[in-house]
């Protein structure tokens, strides 16, 4: 550990002096979590023999079931990645027209409205849980719209009964971008119970993974032929292409790593706590800073991410700056999620403009730090006590 000494020129124009402490090594916004190797040969070596390696192997059909238990659903399907199953959630629906969602996503949530031919309608988000803002939603809603596809960012759950309450309403589908949200519980229920579909992604970087990775939860099951075939470009029958589909099929070295790591799921979890814990008993009242809130009794939540809002005024200094002086020690933060999927350069300005209050405050403020369970609480306490050097000198 050393100690990095660096004036910068604050906002205001004066210049201060930083003394961080530097890691001796990289600490990324997180690090995949790999179970013990022996772990993982057992699984493939069952398949080593038999041949089969993807398309509905014994692994594949042994994790779904497996994730039916967890994730206390009537049914589950399995594809390659989470973008591709959330695709194959709005082409299951077979939709035509607009979907409301949010600005406050990863690109994926957009793409999928977008690639699927539907148009995404942007509604502002919760300023408390960066969230869809459920009273900002029937506003959007008019004769083309399909349906809601809100995100539970960072884990946090949405507001769940009112977007039923608004879907059943005006006869809207609800598609859940449950991306951050494996294990997490409402009311002593799976998250994965909720609308008419959920979409969990397994990629490496996810607590839970099975290196890449996708899951469609659902009620209905009626969607599993459908979904079996979107994923399998329609084939039914060695002679039968029953509709146009692509390739988005979990294969069995997935499904080993998936098998494996569910092993570990609540263990993480664990870990998880205890660095937010650690996080917010040090974050916690500094001006400036802005934290999730995890105390609420009826969550069970899953500590995917640790999310912070700088203000700067408040703070000293803005977001980027916080991020510039971190990365310097080591210490590489994200800034998940700016921009706003309506100002991506792709979009060339056609959502520009749009009256997102509290979704352009949040995205221009946050930062993730980094949070996986092999980070030590040493290395929390360095983080926080950087950033609140930062603090202390940017006044
Ligand atoms: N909807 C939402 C709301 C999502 O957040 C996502 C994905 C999706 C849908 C789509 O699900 P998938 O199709 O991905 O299953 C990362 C992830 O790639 C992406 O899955 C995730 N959201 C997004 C929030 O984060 P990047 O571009 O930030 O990843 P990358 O490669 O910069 O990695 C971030 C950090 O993770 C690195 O600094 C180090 C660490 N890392 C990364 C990889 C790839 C590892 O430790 N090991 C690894 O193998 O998107």
């Amino acid at each position: 550990m050393r100690e990095n000494r660096r004036n910068i020129t604050l906002e205001g124009g004066h210049i201060s002096m930083y003394e961080l402490r530097k890691l001796d090594s990289p600490v990324n916004v997180t690090r995949t979590f790999m179970p013990p190797f022996s772990e993982f040969t057992a699984e493939i070596e069952r398949l080593w023999n038999n041949s089969w390696i993807t398309n509905n192997g014994v692994l594949h059909q042994e994790f779904e079931e497996k994730l039916i238990e967890y994730c206390e659903v009537e049914n589950i399907s399995l594809l390659v990645n989470g973008h591709l199953a959330l695709e194959t959630a709005l082409k299951t629906l077979d939709l035509k027209g607009e979907v409301i969602t949010t600005p406050f996503t990863f690109a994926s949530t957009i793409h999928a409205i977008v690639n699927c031919g539907l148009t995404p309608v942007f509604c502002d988000i919760d300023k408390d849980d960066y969230n869809i803002d459920v009273s900002k939603i029937e506003r959007l809603i008019n004769e083309k719209t399909v349906a809601i596809l809100p995100v539970h960012v960072f884990g946090t759950p949405c507001k769940v009964h009112e977007i039923e309450k608004i879907s059943k309403k005006y006869n809207l589908k609800v598609i859940y971008d449950a991306a951050h949200a494996f294990g997490v519980k409402l009311d002593g229920k799976s998250i994965a119970s909720h609308g008419d579909l959920s979409m969990f992604s397994l990629h490496a970087t996810k607590l839970f993974h099975s290196i890449e990775g996708g899951v469609l939860s659902y009620k209905n099951s009626n969607y599993k032929k459908k979904i079996n075939l979107l994923k399998n470009f329609g084939i039914s029958g060695p002679e039968t292409v029953e509709m146009v589909g692509y390739n988005a099929k979990m294969n069995e070295f997935q499904a080993a790593m998936g098998l494996v790591n569910l092993n570990y799921v609540e263990t993480n979890i664990n870990k998880r706590k205890l660095i937010t814990d650690k996080y917010v008993s040090l974050l916690k009242g500094i001006p400036g800073i802005q934290l999730l809130n995890y105390s609420l009794n009826n969550i069970e939540y899953n500590y995917s991410y640790f999310p912070v809002l700088f203000d700067p005024i408040l703070f000293g200094v803005s977001r980027d700056t916080v991020h510039e002086l971190l990365g310097e020690n080591n210490i590489f933060t994200r800034k998940y999620f700016y921009p706003l999927a309506t100002d991506y350069d792709c979009f060339e300005e056609k959502y520009s403009g749009l009256d997102l209050p509290n979704a352009k405050a949040i995205s221009d403020k946050v930062l993730t730090l980094p949070i996986y369970p092999e980070l030590s609480l040493e290395t929390v306490e360095i983080i926080c006590e950087n950033i609140i050097e930062i603090h202390r000198r940017s006044l």
